[in-house]
């Protein structure tokens, strides 16, 4: 029995979250064996009970559940977003999920921002460290000089690197690490210490090394010559949503994290690669897309290929039809959009 334990959050998360809600009765009613909790860890709970994630909530989710399910979290009424941090960074970091996969693979021509390339053309796979870098929130302020700290380690990089020239090794494409080695000279020296071993261990892989500032101009150029792209937490982010844009957008963009070493039980996180988008809630404006991608990747995580291919191709089957939220340049709802989803799903 798969446990899930879905925490919707704040802004769209809900809205998103609520159309791929009944793709896990769908999947059930496939014979798949899967049960799941819905928790209210978001603004809402915290600003009425103080209560961000509790530990033992925390703990619960670490050791009884397989995954999470996520919506996304932030809210303007928290302006500093403390419960965003206690929320999901305390379950990427305390759950050690090293790996945030977000592959970009467009479906329509018509939302490339280039006229001369087709959609099939562009096949990109961003990992990105997902518990260190600047995102650990270490650092101070006086008002006038600001420090933020990034802490990077040898393990961590190395199970997301790993990942990396495994994925880069299976599927024989060429593999490139994003890095600011020339001025992060401590942080990126390590992660290119660690990718020069790696490179020595994986000889069959096509492995290179950019300067991220290279990188990006080099993917907004020709996105069609890169394959599998490697960065740190900070990197990795801006990475894939940069890649978001050749789908269409970041409602499109799916993620899953994962901890390949599986210290506990709870060893997967699956939400879209966007935030609580606090403008467009409550509007049917939200793209499902991105939500309902996630949890594909989820089921293949699992080892649910049937399942996780019947997502993709369902998503793309609408697409292809004209189905989209505005975001897309289509007219369908949020609701809309999920329903016309999940009656593609065979
Ligand atoms: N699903 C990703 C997510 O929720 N990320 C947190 C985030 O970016 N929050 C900022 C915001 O929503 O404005």
């Amino acid at each position: 029995m798969a446990r899930l334990a879905v925490i919707p959050g704040d802004g769209i998360g809900p809205e998103v979250l609520a159309e791929a809600l009944p793709i896990l009765e769908w999947t059930r009613s496939r014979g798949r064996e899967l049960d799941w909790q819905v928790h209210p860890w978001g603004a809402e709970h915290y600003l009425g009970t103080g209560e961000a994630l509790p530990e033992e909530a925390f703990s619960e989710i670490r050791d009884k559940c397989d995954a999470v399910l996520f919506g996304a979290v932030g809210d303007p009424r928290i302006p500093d977003n403390r419960h965003a941090e206690s929320i999901l960074l305390r379950l990427r970091q305390g759950l050690e999920l090293s790996v945030n996969y977000r592959p970009c693979a467009p479906i329509l021509d018509t939302l490339l921002p280039f006229k001369d390339l087709k959609a099939a053309a562009i096949r990109l796979e961003v990992f990105r460290e997902n518990t260190e870098g600047p995102y650990c929130l270490k650092g101070h302020s006086d008002g006038f000089h600001a420090v933020d700290e990034a802490h990077h380690s040898d393990p961590a990089i190395r199970r997301l690197l790993e990942a990396a020239f495994e994925r880069a090794e299976l599927t024989q494409r060429p593999l490139t690490l994003a890095h600011k080695a020339n001025v992060l000279k401590h942080g990126h020296g390590l992660w290119m210490r660690v990718f020069r071993e790696l490179q020595g261990s994986h000889p069959g892989v096509q492995a290179s090394a950019m300067h991220a500032d290279v990188l990006f101009c080099a993917l907004i150029q020709r996105p069609d010559a890169f394959a599998i792209l490697a960065g740190d937490n900070f990197i990795g982010d801006l990475l894939s949503d940069l890649t978001a844009g050749f789908m269409g957008g970041m409602g499109a963009a799916a993620s899953l994290s994962y901890a390949p070493h599986k210290p506990f039980r709870c060893n997967a996180l699956a939400e879209p690669v966007h935030g609580s988008a606090p403008d467009l809630m409550g509007q049917g404006l939200a793209n499902p897309v991105g939500m309902i991608l996630s949890l594909g990747l989820l089921f293949q995580h699992f080892g649910w290929n049937a399942e996780a291919l019947s997502i993709e191709d369902a998503v793309a089957q609408v697409l292809k039809a004209g189905g989209a939220t505005p975001d897309m340049g289509g007219n369908l709802s949020t609701q809309g959009m999920g329903s016309a989803i999940r009656a593609a799903l065979v």
